[in-house]
């Protein structure tokens, strides 16, 4: 048993004798999260359009947990350089942020590029290169021009071409000094969960627009990536991909293991099989079921819309990396008939599978998240076995707890503990992760669970108007980690390392 000491206060005790010895290779990369709508604030500074998610807070201000909104949110807007200290501060690599596309477009439309907007991203990307911290841009992560929403959003095909616009003009601008992109982020929640009313725009249609969604968000994330790889790669030979999030799924029983399969291609294999496959395309057993069960609901054709032969080769391989979200775990088993299946709290009506966890997990404040860093190693090899040798970049990661303590105990332990599998991951199964981002570097605007679930490495204060920031315990675990030198999660044998 040894103990790692952090500011003298919190003590980690790491019980594993054999992952004291491991350490993340040289070249590993670090970084820290956040993205435009959680953090910025600035709703409406300057030439902003208003994007679906200002709609629908605004309208709709009982749609947010604690009545809050995202209006001012951390005021990275004004105090950006402040963040950048902190992501210095931590000695990381990089720093994973979004782009607001109402804010560089503010029509939504690729006629106008706004003046203020396109001057706020490049300064915040010469100040991280000035740092020696490599920026990580995602072009969109859930703040879509509410303009776009009237004529459809993300069920509207036309869509696959106005985000292709967007991606061009960002990469235009940015591309010269930014070498990762995301395309998208979480097209599962972006999909499945906005389109059972839980998200913005709140549309409740998953029987049909949830799969519309489904088709042209990675239609439109391949477009992008078509469009770099032709008319920027060349030139600056940057990497782009998408960030799905995905949990790890076990089945509960031995009976359970084809809804598990099941369940896993309706949330996950939607969004990776087409992009990652040999084959491309839908998985093909969800294929088969969706075909098979809009049939028997009288539908004239499978509500999973089908991709021509052409989409199909466009969307496989669009990318350089495998970009994973992962936070949580769950047990599956066949649902009984009846049985009350609240989305991913309960279950997954689509494919009739109830979603357990298991007694032992930890909590919390986010009541999905479920403690489990097991489930990270055994996903990493799963998405081996599925997609080959893959280059995996985690691209979140990261626990919630409640109140605005720096002590976050519970914080530290979650990420020892990932990133302990982690690093059995790349040890004894030889997945190839080469970077891991920590979600969040701030407490931010947790969508409609407003400021209750806080992410934060960093403490924001939303009582004052000056919004102050203050490392918690975390923060210098996770400086510790990055720092190159000490890639290790674990201290050395014997020694007990403060980290400061
Ligand atoms: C992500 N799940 O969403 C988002 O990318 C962030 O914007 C968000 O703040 C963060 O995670 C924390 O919630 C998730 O069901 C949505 O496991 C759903 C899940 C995980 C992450």
């Amino acid at each position: 048993m040894y103990l790692l000491a952090v500011v003298g206060v919190l003590a980690v005790t790491v019980t594993s004798e054999s992952v004291t010895s491991l350490r993340f290779p040289p070249g590993f990369q670090f970084g820290v999260a956040t993205s435009a709508y959680q953090i910025e604030g600035g709703w409406n500074a300057s030439d902003k359009g208003e994007s679906i998610w200002d709609r629908m807070i605004h309208s709709r201000p009982e749609s947010i947990y604690d009545r809050s909104n995202a209006d001012v949110a951390c005021d990275s807007y004004h105090l950006w350089e402040e963040d950048l200290r902190l992501v210095q501060d931590m000695g990381v690599d990089f720093y994973r942020f979004s782009i607001s596309w109402p804010r560089l477009l503010p029509h939504g439309f690729s006629n106008k590029v706004s003046e203020d907007g396109r001057r706020y991203y490049s300064a915040i990307i010469d100040g991280l290169l000035e740092r020696g911290i490599s920026p990580m841009v995602t072009l969109y992560h859930w703040d879509l021009p509410q303009r776009l929403q009237e004529l459809g959003g993300w069920t509207n095909p036309l869509i696959v071409d106005w985000f292709a616009d967007y991606a061009r003009v960002a990469f235009s601008l940015f591309a010269d000094r930014v070498h990762t992109w995301i395309t998208i982020n979480e097209p599962g929640t972006i999909c499945d969960v906005s389109y059972r009313g839980f998200l913005a725009p709140g549309v409740k249609d998953h029987e049909v627009g949830a799969l519309l969604c489904t088709k042209h968000v990675l239609l439109a994330h391949a477009t992008a990536y078509r469009v770099y790889q032709k008319e920027f790669k060349p030139k600056y030979h940057g990497e782009v991909s998408i960030a799905n999030q995905e949990s790890w799924f076990e089945p509960k029983t031995d009976m359970d293991l084809e809804i598990t399969l099941l369940a896993r291609e309706y949330l996950f294999g939607r969004y990776s099989h087409p992009i990652f496959s040999a084959t491309g395309g839908w998985p093909p057993a969800l294929q088969r079921y969706m075909a098979d069960k809009s049939k028997r609901e009288g539908f004239s054709r499978s509500r999973l819309p089908a991709f021509t032969q052409d989409e199909i080769r466009l969307v496989k391989g669009s990318f350089d990396y495998y970009g994973l979200n992962h936070y949580t775990s769950r047990v599956v088993r066949a649902a009984v008939p009846g049985e009350p299946l609240q989305y991913m709290m309960q279950g997954i009506e689509e494919v009739e599978a109830a979603l357990e966890t298991r007694p032992h997990w930890g909590a919390a404040a986010a009541s999905w998240l479920k403690v489990n860093p097991q489930g990270l190693r055994r996903l990493l090899q799963l998405i081996k076995q599925q997609y080959g040798d893959v280059k995996i970049l985690i691209t979140e990661n990261g626990y919630s707890d409640t109140g605005a303590q720096l002590q976050d105990r519970d914080r530290v332990q979650y990420y020892r503990d990932y990133l302990e599998q982690v690093l059995l991951a790349m040890n004894e199964d030889a997945v190839r992760v080469v970077g891991y981002t920590a979600w969040s570097l701030l407490d931010n605007f947790e969508w409609v669970a407003g400021y209750t679930s806080r992410f934060g490495l960093y403490a924001v204060d939303f009582s004052s108007p000056l919004r102050p920031r203050a490392a918690r315990a975390s923060a210098r675990f996770y400086a510790g980690v990055a720092r190159a030198g000490a890639r290790s999660v674990a201290p050395a044998h014997n020694t007990t390392r403060a980290i400061q």
